[in-house]
């Protein structure tokens, strides 16, 4: 029972006489009964996840324009909708920093789509195509982006899989944003240009792929992917979506893993969140990899060829799938 099932402290002795009421955990349902307290969340799989991590980066790097890319994305639509989600793809065509027009996709998966009270959780699919952290020889290699951009999208992917099997009672939707880690290098000595990053949640943010799309809050999973990853308290999180940054902590603590979501601040960065707010009014949390104590403030694999496959751990991408989840079912 312990094994299929997750619960915070203190619910166990009641989640397991619920289940054992409904008597049907042989189909993985269960149901919705429970006080808030008591909510049973479904398992999430961390080695599923991790191998929606490792099969994006066997495409290659997921640069716009490129064949790994479109490969890619035709992957994750797919895999949204073989989990039973409601798909919208929007096609875009973005232009870069260096002038190049990128041929590129938003990707979109909900759940309940009729439900109003709706969470949206996001990550970015694309990977950068610049080592630009790394020595200058490398500064024009394109990454794997194993933690930059798929540890994320992998953990939502499991996610979906999840809601597929077990419908929560609000509204979820997914969206893999494409083009965010295509932003300006300073290495090319071309002039700098503003707004550069996260392409393609601007472009969500003017183009909702719903008319005046609302969410209650939204989740952005950026770099979930690190041995010991630490998940500070992003500036701008704090400052436009206090509420949500504090529960999410709260659960992760709840559930055992302070040793990754810290209780102190981190730098205020710019990623999709920031964008998700300005364009639509949704509060955003992003749980990012930040590193205080690093010159970048992110981990030290950020934008270098060290961000592949073997630097990815599949606790890491456990602790944060635990933690999502159990926010999501206790949403009403
Ligand atoms: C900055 O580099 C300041 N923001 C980009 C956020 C990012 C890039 N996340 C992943 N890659
Ligand atoms: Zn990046």
């Amino acid at each position: 029972m312990r094994t299929i099932m997750q619960y915070i402290k203190g619910g166990a002795l009641l989640s397991f006489l619920l289940v054992t009421a409904c008597g049907n955990t042989q189909t993985g349902k269960v149901q919705e009964t429970a006080s808030v307290e008591n909510v049973i969340v479904p398992e999430f799989n961390a080695d599923s996840a991790y191998h929606y991590v490792a099969t994006q980066v066997a495409f290659g790097a997921r640069v716009p324009n490129t064949p790994a890319h479109k490969a890619c994305g035709d992957y994750l639509r797919e895999t949204l909708e073989r989990h039973g989600a409601k798909v919208v793809v929007q096609d875009m065509q973005l232009m870069a920093f260096d002038g190049k027009s990128l041929q590129a996709r938003n990707i979109i998966g909900s759940y309940n789509p009729e439900a109003k009270a709706r969470i949206l959780l996001s990550a970015h699919w694309d990977s950068r195509p610049f080592a630009d952290e790394d020595t200058a020889t490398h500064h024009k290699t394109p990454i794997d982006g194993a933690n930059d951009g798929a540890s994320g999208v992998g953990v939502l992917l499991e996610i979906a899989r999840v809601l597929g099997k077990q419908s929560p009672t609000i509204g979820v939707d997914i969206i893999f944003f494409d083009a965010e880690d295509y932003g300006y290098a300073s290495f090319t000595g071309l002039p700098y240009v503003e707004h550069s990053w996260c392409l393609g949640s601007q472009y969500w943010g003017r183009f909702p792929h719903v008319p005046d799309y609302k969410a209650r809050f939204g989740i952005l999973l950026d770099m979930v992917g690190a041995k010991n990853a630490t998940f500070y308290y992003e500036g701008f999180s704090k400052r436009t979506a206090y509420t949500p940054l504090k529960k999410i902590w709260d659960v992760a603590h709840q559930l055992g893993y302070e040793r990754y979501f810290i209780h102190e601040t981190g730098g205020e960065i710019t990623d999709d969140h920031v964008y998700i707010h300005q364009y639509r009014g949704i509060p955003c949390v992003d749980i990012v990899h930040l590193d205080p104590r690093s010159d970048t403030g992110f981990n030290p694999t950020w934008h270098t060829l060290q961000d592949n496959i073997e630097n990815i751990d599949t606790e890491t991408l456990n602790v944060v799938g635990r933690t999502v989840l159990q926010v999501i079912y206790n949403e009403k």
